[in-house]
């Protein structure tokens, strides 16, 4: 794939014959500036696992509350109970939501919210239970692993039951936010007071035990080096070999606007894509990877399709999270949008459900 003389030669020959990739060449994939070799082999793996396939599902986002006691240092969404702007919505309401911008094609409702200091364990229950009261037939993607382990504790039980009272309200698997970047030397400056690396991969393994799939992700671009992408990515890899449920990576892109960060400038589209190829190459155990174009942004999100991206998310309409921390890409997509954009690189858009199965 890469002539012999190639600096990354022998990295391309491992995987041209399928084989995992360790630390260390993580690393050299990661310090490499040759971005049209990265993305030659990951475009190359991606080919191999799923063609030309490009799945998008129609979805929506819905945000209950974005009130929450945590503080993280990368976050401009959250605040504390009494700043301008908060929301927290009754069961009812977020159902009123939910109803505002259905359409009888939404197959998923992709639910995250703050860890509200006032709101009891029943209240979450009861916005899974409404929903699928009121929407039996989609699929309720729900709850980071920061919050499963929160709501454990606002429960009272342990995780694994918790999990269970949730399902039993609805739940059917869960997003993949909230895991940062898990090495203790930045998480501890982006998110000090959340959960740490240790405990989100731990929950995951218990949410997936249970039977459900979650997502996993990373939030790149701020003040972290290549060497924690890497880390991140193989621990990420080291739980997939134990508990298997994690259906797709997405990388995040980081948005500084409002947040402790405000001074940096975010990631630019080498670092995005080469985030997007690495990630390819070293997940050889997680199927799906997500150019996630609310934070991407549509344009690198299209190119991130050439560089072993091979699903869109979704249509999503009503997104809180990037919009805070000053995204640009805009309100949702249309299907006809995300087709012709998937197009305009070759490959096939494949409508999808939550847990890949094509409609
Ligand atoms: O957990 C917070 C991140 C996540 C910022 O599972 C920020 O399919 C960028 O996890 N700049 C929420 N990112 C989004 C998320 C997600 C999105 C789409 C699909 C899926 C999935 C999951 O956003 C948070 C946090 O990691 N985040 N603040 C920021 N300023």
């Amino acid at each position: 794939m890469l002539p012999v003389t190639h600096p990354l030669a022998d990295i391309a020959a491992k995987v041209d014959a399928g084989e995992r990739l360790n630390t260390e060449e993580g690393l050299r994939l990661a310090q490499s500036h040759d971005l049209p070799a990265l993305g030659l082999m990951a475009h190359a793996v991606r080919a191999r696992l799923h063609g030309d396939a490009v799945y998008y599902n129609i979805n929506r986002h819905l945000n209950p509350t974005n009130v929450c006691y945590v503080g993280c240092e990368l976050c401009a969404y959250a605040d504390d109970p009494n700043a301008e702007g908060t929301w927290s919505y009754s069961p009812e309401e977020c159902v009123d939501l939910a109803r505002r911008d259905w359409s009888p094609d939404v197959t998923e409702y992709h639910i995250v919210g703050g860890l509200h200091p006032r709101w009891k364990f029943d209240v979450y229950v009861e916005i899974l239970r409404a929903l699928k009261e009121a929407f039996p037939q989609v699929h309720l993607k729900a709850f980071t692993m920061v919050e499963i382990d929160f709501l454990a504790k606002l429960a009272k039980k342990p995780v694994p039951e918790t999990i269970a009272i949730l399902r039993a309200a609805g739940l059917d698997s869960c997003p993949g936010g909230g895991a940062e970047i898990f090495h203790p030397e930045i998480r501890d400056q982006i998110a000090s007071k959340k959960m740490s690396g240790d405990r989100w991969l731990e929950v995951s393994g218990m949410v997936h035990e249970s039977g459900l799939k979650s997502n996993c992700t990373m939030l790149f671009g701020h003040i972290e080096q290549p060497g924690h992408w890497v880390d991140h990515l193989v621990r990420l890899r080291e739980q997939q070999d134990i508990s298997g449920g994690f259906q797709c990576f997405i990388p995040l892109a980081f948005h500084p606007a409002g947040t402790k960060f405000a001074h940096l400038p975010g990631p630019d589209l080498v670092t995005k894509l080469k985030v997007i190829a690495l990630s390819r190459l070293l997940l050889d155990n997680i199927p799906h990877i997500k150019a996630y174009w609310v934070m991407l942004g549509r344009e690198i999100a299209q190119m991130a399709l050439r560089f072993g991206a091979n699903d869109l998310d979704g249509t999503v309409v009503d997104e809180r999270v990037t919009l805070a921390a000053g995204g640009k890409a805009g309100k949702g997509m249309t299907v006809d949008d995300i087709r012709d954009f998937i197009r305009g690189v070759g490959l096939r858009p494949v409508l999808r459900d939550t847990v890949y199965n094509e409609i």
